[in-house]
C-alpha cells in the first residue's frame, strides 16, 4: 500500500488519519548506522530509533510462520487455513490466541529465538551501549486480534527496578502495516518540558508496588498525551526486520488491528551487563497466573489495589 495516501486508522479511541498532522510517518535513522554517537544522539533527541531491515527478513518470516503454527495447533481452529497466511476467524477475540509472553516453549523455539537474540541485535546493542549488552529472559511476544490495541504508557511503569539505561526493542513479526496494529511514538515524550509533572508522578510509578489494578496504560486517548503535554505520534508501515527501539520513558502506544490478520510482534528488553538487573524478568515464566498488566491485565485478582484514575486525581493529572 502506497504510504503516501491518507488511510483511516484507529489510535486507541481515536479515527485518525494516517499520515497527518496527528499521526505522522516515522523517519528511519539507517543513515546513521556506523556513526554510534549520531545514533545515541538522535535516541536521546527523539526517544526512538526506526531502523529498517535490522533483522535478517527471512528469519523473521520464519519465526512468523513458527508462532502461526504454535498459534494453530492449540486446536480451537482459530486460525484459517492456509495458516501461513494468519488470518484469524473473524469471531477471534481475547482468549482465542494463547498467551505468549514470558520464558517459553515458543518464545525460545529456535526460529524464534534466533532473531530475537541472534547475532545482529548482540552486536547493534554493545555498541550502542558501549559495553557488553544483556537481554531479559522474559519476551513479550504477542497475536493481536481485530479490535485490540496497546493504550498509551511508557515501559518504566513495568520493569523499573534495574538500570536505567534499559532500552525496548520491538520487532513485528511479518509485514505489519498501520491498519493491522503497529507501535506509535510520541517523539520528544521522554524529555520535554510538558511531561516533566508527567514522568515525575506516573512515568516513575512501579505498577506492582503501587499494587495497580488494570493494564497500567495511562489512557487510551492519544489526545490526552499530545494535547495536553505535548510530543507528536508517529508510526508506519513495517516490513518484515524493522525495528522500533525506544527508551522507558517514551510514552507509546499501538494502533487497532481493523483486519483478521494475526498481528505478531515481540518486545525485547536490552541494557548494559554491568548495570543493575530487574530480576523479575530473568528465570523461566510459562504461566498465565504471572499476567497482571497490559492486554491480558485480569483487573480483579490485585488485592489492595489502586487504580489508574485514582492515581491520575491524585497527581493531578
Ligand atoms: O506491541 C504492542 O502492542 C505493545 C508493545 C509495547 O507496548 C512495548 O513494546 O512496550
Amino acid at each position: 500500500m502506497a504510504t503516501d495516501v491518507p488511510r483511516t486508522v484507529e489510535l486507541g479511541t481515536r479515527v485518525v488519519t494516517f499520515p497527518s498532522v496527528e499521526l505522522q510517518q516515522l523517519q528511519d535513522s539507517n543513515h546513521l548506522l556506523g556513526n554510534t554517537q549520531a545514533l545515541r544522539d538522535k535516541l536521546h533527541e527523539q526517544g526512538y530509533l526506526f531502523l529498517r531491515g535490522f533483522h535478517d527478513r527471512e528469519e523473521v518470516l520464519q519465526a512468523r510462520e513458527a508462532v502461526i503454527r504454535y498459534v494453530a495447533s492449540g486446536g480451537n481452529g482459530k486460525i484459517m487455513e492456509p495458516a501461513t497466511k494468519g488470518v484469524l476467524d473473524s469471531r477471534c477475540g481475547i482468549g482465542c490466541i494463547p498467551f505468549m509472553e514470558g520464558r517459553n516453549d515458543i518464545t525460545h523455539t529456535e526460529e524464534v529465538i534466533r532473531v530475537l537474540e541472534g547475532p545482529r541485535p548482540k552486536k547493534f546493542f554493545k555498541e550502542l551501549f558501549g559495553s557488553e549488552s544483556i537481554t531479559f529472559d522474559y519476551k513479550w511476544l504477542r497475536g493481536i486480534h481485530r479490535r485490540a490495541f496497546t493504550g498509551a504508557h511508557v515501559d518504566n511503569v513495568y520493569m523499573g527496578r534495574g538500570s536505567q539505561n534499559l532500552v525496548t526493542l520491538w520487532t513485528p513479526f511479518g509485514d505489519v502495516n498501520v491498519e493491522m496494529g503497529t507501535l506509535c511514538m510520541c517523539e520528544g515524550s521522554h524529555k520535554l518540558e510538558g511531561f516533566k509533572r508527567f514522568q515525575e508522578t506516573y512515568g516513575s510509578l512501579d505498577v506492582e508496588a503501587a499494587n495497580l489494578k488494570g493494564s497500567g496504560w495511562f489512557t487510551h486517548d492519544p489526545d490526552e498525551i499530545s494535547a495536553r503535554f505535548g510530543g507528536q505520534w508517529k508510526t508506519t508501515d513495517f516490513k518484515a526486520g524493522d525495528v522500533l527501539l525506544f527508551t522507558m520513558r517514551t510514552v507509546h502506544m499501538s494502533t487497532s488491528n481493523l483486519t483478521d490478520f494475526i498481528r505478531i510482534s515481540c518486545d525485547t528488553r536490552w541494557q548494559p551487563a554491568s548495570e543493575p538487573v530487574d530480576r523479575r524478568f530473568m528465570g523461566r515464566f510459562d504461566s498465565k497466573h504471572d499476567v497482571q498488566y497490559g492486554l491480558y491485565a485480569d483487573s480483579d485478582k490485585v488485592l489492595d489495589s489502586v487504580t489508574m484514575e485514582t492515581l491520575r486525581y491524585k497527581w493531578g493529572i
